[in-house]
């Protein structure tokens, strides 16, 4: 039987476990890549583990979320990383040299190399033939110090494309196709495999799109092959060397495989307030806008630019739509200056926004209230563009770019023929905003450089026998970790101070629930479906630690945010029979008499709801690691006694 991309990339770097589906494996991890919001934390842990030098190939630190210096905490972040860096062998991208999946993926991604990253689209390298994954803080930090990543084995999926995109119509709108199909949480415990004759017809950047919102999807990663286009990409780049050619067996074995004709694709948006919510843009045709956002990592490459540009080009925006572009790195924002594209955006009346995430992370460019807002963006979470009740629709640069104009809805299909605008032979290289680390003859002269803000990593405590405490909030489905802990200009800059950041836990969905975590010492969150899908921010996970939250009781979770929970050490728990839900409400107390051992036995717990007399029986879907990291109070707790 033969291999599937991702399998292969495994199977070289497997230091454990065995590739059947389900099963714990252990990675050798190549390269790590860490941006600033959930950096500080993951460099904290770092310095904890007590590892002077990182073991990766390349690690990457970025600075491109939290640049709005609206105080001194952010630009302390920025500078405490950066000394970190030039310490402890790794390299720093500054603020201003572009968003970390776009310029990793042009600058140091290379095909057939694991990476994992602290930001849930870090999955963006799959287009270069990576097998790049999002995860916690810790565990790049743990990486970073030479340590294994674990993964549950995924599921193969193939997404076959044939055919050929459309006029207009984007690498954006197959993604979106792909989660109309396979919705929020349909990728989850999956690796998504791109193949078929389409993918020739995709250049880098476009595969990246569409890799990046895997993660959307809730896909442990999304990966294409690594063919004749991604070598001229590596050329282009002045690193043809870093190529290596991959593709599927002929006779690879996929559980899932899903057909894509492009030919027959049209141009799509994704409505309020999920990213599966799919729709045609002629169905929304007409209506009226307020506000067009250009960038983010999914979207924010030369070749969307170069098309956002052409359409802009000798036209203006409309009088009532606002209209941001962030491109994507300093590389793409220096070519449109040098080759008059920039100057046809700003003729239009395009705000020219610094290269970073800004709007995506609500960051600056709320819509107006009640606005309605396109975004090349991935995500539209409700409250995360900072406006709470903003609409926010995630479209194709092309759509965002002709609506901008017309201030309504408009299928970018009016513009007639193809724009002819090719990938350059070659990119404008030049890294002198990536700073290399100080030899390590040097690394001890250097100095961590520490602001006010930044407070170390919350106490935690080992598993106890038995775990008596109310439960302090109860939620629905598909709760995100933009409701568990938002980020926003206001927030973020907390990010390295947990004490602080937690009094914003949850507040999106109770404004009581810090306060009343805090007085109660401990207790239990319950949820539905797919609990703590979206980022991979540690935070989500940190935050309740610090309130007192022992277990987190719902029907099902998302990848990232469960394996942050087990390094905070909370148990992730979930109902043995999904409809038990009903039988906690919030305030009843709840009781787990054996939870230690039954944990440590592989059994399900006993979960005594002693306001109502209901006992009910939850799994904890551990494996022995996994089992061994909550007995020891989290990741962290067992990585220093098993050092
Ligand atoms: C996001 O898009 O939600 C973020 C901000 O990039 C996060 C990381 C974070 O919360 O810092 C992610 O996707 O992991
Ligand atoms: Fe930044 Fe947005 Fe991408 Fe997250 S999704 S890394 S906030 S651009």
């Amino acid at each position: 039987m033969g291999y599937t991309i991702a399998q292969k990339i495994i199977k070289e770097h497997l230091v454990c476990g065995e590739m059947t589906v389900g099963s714990d494996i252990g990675l050798k991890i190549d390269q790590t890549l860490t941006q600033d919001a959930t950096g500080t934390m993951a460099y904290i842990e770092y310095e904890a583990m007590g590892i002077p030098r990182v073991k990766t190939e390349k690690s990457v630190a970025y600075i491109d979320h939290n640049t709005l210096q609206t105080g001194f905490e952010n630009a302390d972040d920025h500078r405490f990383i950066q000394s970190v860096c030039k310490k402890h062998g790794i390299y720093f991208s500054r603020p201003g040299n572009g968003i970390c999946h776009q310029v990793h993926l042009e600058r140091f991604g290379k095909p057939g190399k694991t990476l994992i990253g602290s930001d849930s689209h870090t999955p963006t390298g799959g287009g270069i033939g990576m097998l790049a994954i999002g995860a916690g803080g810790l565990d790049v930090a743990v990486a970073m110090g030479g340590g294994a990543y674990y993964i549950t084995m995924p599921k193969m999926v193939r997404v076959n494309l044939t055919g050929k995109l459309s006029p207009w119509v984007s690498a954006k709108d197959i993604i979106l196709a792909v989660l109309r199909v396979m919705s929020v949480k349909g990728g989850v415990g999956k690796i998504i495999e791109y193949g078929g004759d389409g993918v020739k017809t995709l250049t880098v950047p476009e595969r990246a799109t569409i890799t990046n919102m895997g993660a959307e999807l809730g896909a442990t990663t999304s990966v294409f092959p690594s063919d004749e286009t991604t070598r001229a990409f590596l050329k282009a780049q002045g690193r043809e060397e870093d190529y290596k050619e991959l593709k599927a067996d002929d006779d690879a074995v996929y559980d899932e495989v899903i057909e894509i004709n492009l030919s027959n694709l049209e141009p799509l948006a994704a409505c309020p307030h999920s990213p599966d919510n799919v729709k045609p843009i002629k169905e929304l045709e007409g209506q009226e806008i307020n506000q067009v956002c250009i960038g983010s990592c999914t979207n924010s490459s030369y070749l969307d630019l170069m098309r956002v540009a052409y359409i802009l080009k000798g036209k203006k925006v409309a009088d009532n739509v606002s209209l941001a572009i962030a491109p994507g790195s300093k590389q793409v924002f220096n070519m449109l200056a040098l080759n008059g594209a920039l100057g046809d955006m700003i003729a239009a009346g395009a705000r020219i926004l610094e290269s970073a995430c800004g709007p995506c992370i609500g960051m600056g460019q709320s819509p107006n209230s009640k606005g309605v807002s396109l975004r090349t963006f991935n995500r539209n979470f409700e409250g995360r563009s900072g406006t709470a009740d903003g609409q926010i629709y995630l479209v194709s640069p092309e759509t965002a770019a002709v609506s901008a104009i017309n201030g309504v809805f408009t299928d970018p299909r009016i513009l007639g023929c193809a724009a002819e605008i090719e990938m350059p032979e070659k990119f404008l290289i030049n890294d002198n905003m990536v700073i290399e680390p100080a030899p390590i003859e040097e690394m001890d002269n250097v100095e961590i450089l520490r602001g006010p803000n930044i407070k170390s990593y919350p106490e935690t405590h080992p598993l106890t026998d038995s775990i008596e405490a109310s439960c302090s909030l109860k939620v629905g489905d598909n709760i995100t970790t933009d409701h568990i802990m938002p980020a926003g200009a206001k927030i973020l800059p907390l990010r390295s101070n947990i004490p602080k950041i937690s009094q914003h836990c949850f507040t999106v969905c109770d404004k009581e629930f810090p306060a009343r975590a805090k007085a109660l010492g401990k207790s239990v969150i319950v949820g539905g479906e797919n609990y703590g899908q979206g980022s991979s921010r540690e935070h989500a996970a940190l935050a309740p630690l610090f309130l007192g939250v022992k277990a987190v009781l719902v029907k099902s979770f998302a990848r990232i945010h469960k394996s942050n929970l087990i390094n905070a050490g909370i148990l992730p728990l979930t109902f043995s029979d999904p409809s038990d839900y009903d039988k906690i409400k919030l305030g009843d107390m709840l009781e787990l008499p054996n939870v230690k051992k039954e944990i440590s036995g592989g059994c399900d717990v006993t979960v005594i709801n002693k306001t109502t007399g209901d006992t009910i029986t939850a799994k904890c879907e551990l494996s022995d690691r996994t089992r061994a990291i909550i007995a020891a109070g989290g990741l962290l707790d067992y990585t220093k006694e098993n050092s």
